[in-house]
């Protein structure tokens, strides 16, 4: 390692003495960072960052009054020039460009204005009304094989070949599973190199897109800008978000400024990062151990960027508004977060949420212990006096649990004694809970694992608090221990697969019993409000079951005020279970109902006698007994459990399996689609 640092360094000053040497050769260009901007952003003026040689004593004239540069800077080296850019209002997207002259000679910088993309249709966030489907573009399907350069898919740690194009031939594929919002992988563009070294991991390529070479660029292997901006548009169409994977904590080793850094301190100095990840949790860690997770590099592989350097900083945030605006995505999933300082990602926050007000961001905090992820989510103020706005993080505690609980090694109130920690949280709604990622073992490859736990998980996944994400390939109970065997590739989409598991004709019958089971959890998801929105109620637990109530107020015939709610009950032991729940917490007061619904048609102009017909065609058949309660099943509907005298219900549960009940027979006035409702 630490050859290599000086090595490195050797590099540096060689390169210093050759810019020495070329100081009266004429200034050039090779990269403008951001290429374009927008009229009328919130970051105005814009600051370029441009690589190219010979810029000492440069300067910089506009050829058009609309914008105007200022604040120039330039490295030691001469082959980096900052400089701000203001942007008039009223300036036409377009082409554009400035000059940049020195005493010996002069050359172009070209840039452009983007048209705006419509707010309505794009930038739309993410919220638990959605689903989230994880996908590693590599291993996903195979659209364009004429990007395959270096594919090897015998080798797990080498490119497959899946692409953006494979992304877009299967959005059918998740609209019919149901999900409602894709995250990729990282779409940057990485080295194409092929690592070789003596270690178990070798060879190994960027194929999983953390290394970036070029933060404006996409990777060759998946495509094109215009690809990401097609997979946006057509997403959109069908009623699908996109968010994309940022890692603004590094860059790859081969990025150009690993071997010529823009300015001295943009990266710090090599030191390996020992994740002691609680240190920024901690008011009492040292400057010393605050300073290795910050400024301590990853892997020596992969540079650690600065963001106290101001530059930085303001390079990645620029970066991050680019792609919104470019490309219309709805969230960003931000890599290894803990590692930056809290300070950028309120900065980067804000400066999102200004531009972009209904935008979400989900941090990586890979941390198993809810107060840890908590710190990091947004609507609060840490001990170090900084709130990060950030408005989700990963609940990697009750993930990991949630896999235990249901491979058999922990109770079931385990689920509940994890949860009993969410008022930590600032914003629990918002909390995004994963079923699996593509740095965990796939939930069949657990020791312990069942296709019945499999089931209870995800269904737990998709009925508890916050935004449920799964990871493909989950649907079909795949199986894939430590990375790269659970980045598997998707079967059926590359090029000779021997089964197609995108059909249903492809698929054995267990994957079939996956991918029915997913797709009807998804589906009551998102039927009915209480699922997605509800809060939590705990009605019983103890080591065999967890049963808990998800109620909200909801409009009800547009009439505020009533309450709606679902009961779910999980069973994970293997017989069956008979409990009983005290109190269901909504219940409809259907007369007051009825009330405000008369004045509500009466409002309309409707006669007595047309109100009482409507009366009796909405609410035929809800009318509750005369203890006012009863729960009806959700996933059979023939099933109705009538309150005992005291108010309480018997459930029976079978063995490995959960029961779904709406409270009252109100199911009907509960069904309010979130695929109409999504904001
Ligand atoms: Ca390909
Ligand atoms: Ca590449
Ligand atoms: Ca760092």
């Amino acid at each position: 390692m630490e050859s290599r640092k000086l090595y490195l360094t050797a590099v540096i000053l060689l390169v210093s003495a050759f810019s020495v040497l070329s100081q009266n050769q004429p200034p050039t260009v090779s990269k403008v960072e951001p290429p374009d901007w927008w009229a009328n952003h919130t970051i105005n003026p814009v600051r370029l960052l441009v690589r190219g040689a010979n810029f000492s004593n440069a300067r910089i004239a506009s050829k058009n009054p609309a914008l105007k540069p200022s604040n120039p800077r330039v490295n030691a080296r001469g082959d980096y020039l900052f400089f701000d850019v203001a942007i008039a209002p009223n300036a036409k997207p377009g082409s554009y460009e400035f000059e940049v002259s020195t005493p010996a000679g002069k050359t172009r910088v070209p840039f452009a204005i983007r048209p705006p993309l419509d707010p309505k249709s794009n930038f739309q966030g993410i919220t638990n009304n959605d689903v989230v489907y994880l996908i590693m573009t590599d291993r996903f399907a195979n659209g364009d094989p004429s990007n395959d350069a270096g594919a090897v898919r015998s080798n797990p740690r080498l490119w497959h070949g899946g692409d953006l194009r494979g992304v877009i031939d299967h959005l059918d594929y998740l609209k019919e599973l149901g999900v409602t919002a894709v995250w990729l992988t990282p779409w940057y563009d990485n080295t194409d190199e092929i690592t070789a070294c003596d270690k178990p991991w070798c060879p190994m390529a960027s194929y999983h897109g953390y290394g970036a070479t070029d933060y404006y660029g996409v990777e060759n292997h998946f495509g094109s800008l215009a690809d990401v901006r097609e997979l946006v548009e057509k997403a959109h169409r069908m009623g699908i978000k996109v968010i994309q994977d940022q890692v603004a904590n590094h860059v790859g080793y081969r990025h150009p400024w690993a071997a010529a850094p823009p300015l001295d301190d943009w990266f710090p100095p090599f030191v390996q990062n020992t994740f002691n990840n609680s240190v920024l949790l901690s008011p009492n860690s040292s400057k010393a151990e605050r300073d290795n997770l910050l400024r301590g590099w990853f892997d020596f592989s992969l540079p650690d960027l600065n963001q106290d350097e101001p530059e930085v900083a303001r390079y990645e945030i620029q970066n991050a508004l680019w792609w919104i605006g470019a490309t219309g995505i709805d969230g960003i999933r931000q890599d290894t977060i803990q590692y930056m300082p809290r300070k950028f990602i309120r900065d980067w926050s804000d400066a999102i949420l200004r531009q972009y007000p209904r935008f979400w961001m989900v941090g990586e905090v890979f941390e198993e212990d809810s107060v840890h992820t908590a710190f990091f989510q947004g609507g609060k103020t840490g001990w170090d006096g900084i709130d990060t706005h950030l408005p989700s993080v990963f609940d990697f505690k009750l993930w990991r649990t949630s896999q235990e609980v249901f491979t058999g090694k922990k109770p079931m109130r385990a689920l509940r004694d994890v949860m009993k920690y969410d008022g930590f949280y600032p914003n629990v709604d918002n909390v995004t809970l994963l079923a699996n990622n593509h740095d965990t073992d796939r939930f069949m490859s657990l020791p312990g694992a069942t296709l019945e736990g499999a089931m209870l998980h995800t269904a737990f996944v998709l009925t508890t608090r916050g935004i449920p994400q799964l990871y493909y390939g989950e649907e079909l109970a795949m199986t894939g221990g430590h990375d790269p065997d659970n980045r598997k590739d998707f079967p059926g989409g590359f090029p000779g697969d021997q089964a197609n598991k995108f059909t249903t004709a492809g698929r054995t019958a267990d994957e079939q019993k996956m991918f029915d089971w997913t797709s009807k959890w998804i589906n009551l998801r998102c039927n009915y409000v209480a699922l997605r929105q509800g809060k939590t109620i705990d009605l019983f637990y103890d080591n065999n079951v967890y049963a808990f109530e998800r109620i909200t107020p909801h409009p009800v015939f547009g009439i505020t005020g009533q309450q709606t709610s679902v009961v779910l009950a999980f069973n994970n032991s293997d017989a069956a279970k008979t409990i009983s729940i005290k109190k269901i917490y909504a219940f409809f007061d259907y007369d007051s109902v009825k009330d405000l619904f008369r004045r509500k048609l009466k409002e309309k102009g409707l006669s007595d006698e047309e109100i009482e017909k409507q009366i009796e065609r909405n609410f035929k058949g809800l009318e509750p007994d005369k203890n006012n309660s009863y729960l009806l099943s959700l996933l059979d509907n023939n099933k109705q459990l009538k309150a005992e005298k005291d108010g309480s219900f018997q459930l029976m549960i079978p063995p490995k399996s959960v029961v779904a009940y709406g409270a009252n027979a109100s199911n009907v006035m509960m069904a309010t689609p979130c695929r109409k409702d999504n904001p």
